[in-house]
């Protein structure tokens, strides 16, 4: 993309102002601001992304039992006992929690296996998804 014999003067964020390394026949340009001796193009934007992030929440109900909430973030969140405790607690005591961070597709079908399973198990748990702010 960047030629060697082409000098890249960074300008304003995604603008570069190029210089010929050769000058045309016949001119000089010390200062290297004739106009003739330069263009100003736009620096390619990066291929890569990192892709943007989404929270897995459970949703507080009156109905789960606390034991299959626990089972749920162990199963299809590899938590550990403790830690399984730990967040379902929070969803119980504030009304909601955050059991992972994915990116979307795997958020989507963690949502879309844990309310599957809870609605096979006759439970009202909810599982949603919202996009990671920070
Ligand atoms: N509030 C439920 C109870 O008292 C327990 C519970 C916790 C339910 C977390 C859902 O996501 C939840 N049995």
């Amino acid at each position: 993309m960047f030629h060697p014999l082409l000098f890249y003067i960074p300008l304003r964020n995604e603008t570069y102002r190029l210089r010929l390394a050769g000058l045309k026949m016949g001119t000089e340009d010390p200062t290297g601001d004739d106009p003739e001796n330069t263009a100003t193009i736009l620096k390619p934007k990066p291929v890569t992304k990192r892709p943007s992030l989404y929270k897995v929440l459970l949703l507080n109900d009156d109905f789960t039992p606390m034991e299959f909430v626990i089972l749920v973030l162990k199963r299809f969140f590899s938590k550990s006992q403790t830690e399984a405790e730990k967040i379902m607690l929070e969803v119980h005591n504030q009304g909601a929690g955050v059991a992972g961070v994915f990116t979307f597709e795997v958020a989507e079908t963690k949502v879309f296996l844990v309310n599957e399973f809870s609605r096979r198990k006759r439970h009202p748990l909810k599982c949603i998804m919202e996009k990671d702010s920070s």
